[in-house]
């Protein structure tokens, strides 16, 4: 090969390579100054029905699919203040090229992850149509109908409640068309899971201040993973949104949460040392909320029940601390889904200490106890507000009735 060539190549490459070398080590921003969540260039969400809010509403819709306008926010949020001392805003890594992901869009997400529902849930909505289109149910039929509704843990009494409502519409109605008996059963699920009950997220800011969510439940049913998801939801919806890290235990969940954050472009507020004062993180994590103007304050809790009295005291203490500056809009508990009724004995321990405003229920995709979603609202009169069907960022999908329901029926 021509020798002139091969040098112009070889210049090139040693440009580009020292380029990136120079590129990777640029000062990083100083601290307390906020990059903006999204670009002004980037573009809007278009046509995508915007789940979460309908402009001039101070409330974020979660769960209705219509759409609704979806503003992109322009105004100039680069808002600084130094962070109080102790803490510190993670801001999102900037490896050589910080590409942020794009969060799905959180409309249309049930339907789209309904298939996983459908195939975790499959005995519980098909195993019903199949005994209840038998031609002659007879009294064993009833008792294997209540079975299957107990296994899927939908509780003694909505599941006495439920097999007393069909049974008297089989015998009124007569019919055994399948289609028929589809219909009626879809209705009477709907029914159980409350399509009035109010889903919507506290998402807006509100006396111009963020709305304050905290986030409690035991360790590992998926707290920080619901976070980052939560924070993308809301992302995707223009929002801007800072996390808390008051997990303050393990250095580790402080980092899991910042990987969320970063991924979106999210700032998360976290403790410098290991084994600080979850309540001043919380604290910190909201001022920041406070100085940059954001719509959201996320605040992950930690979840050990080693020491119950300790962690209900704490959640207490984050809640009040939290409380000096703004109100706490928004408190999810966190349940996983394959613990079944044990899910609901955590739930009544949270719910002594903080007033729960909601109920995620994660792990959906892995169990057939669908039926908890009705009994855990049943318990504490709290919606389900959003479900997880899955590890992936995007796997989080608001709750909706009908949708649900439709899902657990699926052919
Ligand atoms: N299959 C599945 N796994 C989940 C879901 N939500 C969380 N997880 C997993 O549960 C594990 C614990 O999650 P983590 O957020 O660390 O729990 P935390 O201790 O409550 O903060 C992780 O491996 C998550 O990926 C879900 O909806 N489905
Ligand atoms: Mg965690």
């Amino acid at each position: 090969m021509d020798p002139i060539i091969l040098i112009t190549v070889a210049v090139i490459l040693i440009v580009g390579i020292s380029l990136l070398l120079f590129l990777d080590r640029r000062p990083k921003l100083p601290r307390g100054t906020y990059p903006t969540t999204r670009d002004a260039n980037d573009p809007a969400p278009g046509e995508a029905p915007a789940l979460l809010d309908r402009p001039g509403t101070d409330q974020t819709v979660v769960g209705d699919v219509a759409a609704a306008d979806s503003e992109l926010l322009d105004e100039d949020r680069a808002a600084v203040a130094e962070p109080e001392s102790g803490t510190a805003v993670a801001e999102p890594e900037a490896p050589a090229a910080p590409e942020l992901e794009k969060p799905a869009p959180a409309a249309g997400r049930l339907a789209r992850l309904r298939a996983r529902l459908a195939k975790s849930n499959n005995i519980f909505g098909k195993g019903l149509l199949a005994l209840l289109s038998t031609d002659n149910i007879t009294d064993d039929v009833w008792d294997e109908v209540e079975e299957t509704l107990l296994l899927a843990d939908l509780g003694t009494e909505p599941t006495m409640e439920l097999v007393d409502t069909l049974r008297e519409r089989v015998t009124v109605e007569g019919s055994r068309d399948p289609q028929h008996v589809k219909a009626m059963l879809r209705e009477e699920l709907v029914r159980m899971v409350d399509p009035t009950m109010d889903r919507r997220l506290a998402a807006s800011r509100k006396d111009g201040r963020p709305a304050v969510m905290m986030v409690v439940g035991v360790n590992g049913v998926g707290k920080t993973t619901t976070v980052g998801k939560i924070a993308r939801v809301l992302v995707a919806e223009d929002r801007q949104v800072v996390l808390g890290a008051a997990d303050t235990f393990r250095a580790a969940a402080a980092e899991q949460l910042a990987t969320w954050g970063a991924r979106v472009g999210v700032d998360t507020v976290r403790s410098e040392e290991d084994g600080a004062d979850p309540a001043s993180v919380a604290f910190d994590a909201v001022r920041t909320g406070i100085d940059q103007e954001a719509d959201v304050v996320i605040v992950d809790t930690a979840g050990r029940l080693q020491n119950k009295a300790n962690l209900m005291d704490e959640l207490g203490k984050i809640k009040r601390v939290i409380e000096k500056q703004a109100t706490v809009d928004e408190v999810l508990l966190v349940l996983d889904a394959t613990t079944g009724q044990n899910g609901l004995s955590q739930a009544k321990v949270f719910a002594e200490v903080v007033n729960i405003t909601g109920i995620v229920l994660t792990k959906l995709d892995g169990t057939a106890k669908g039926g908890i979603v009705i009994a855990i609202q049943r318990q504490l009169g709290v919606p389900v507000k959003l479900i997880g069907l899955g590890e992936g960022p995007d796997d989080l999908a608001p709750f909706q009735a009908e949708g649900f329901v439709d899902a657990l029926l699926e052919d």
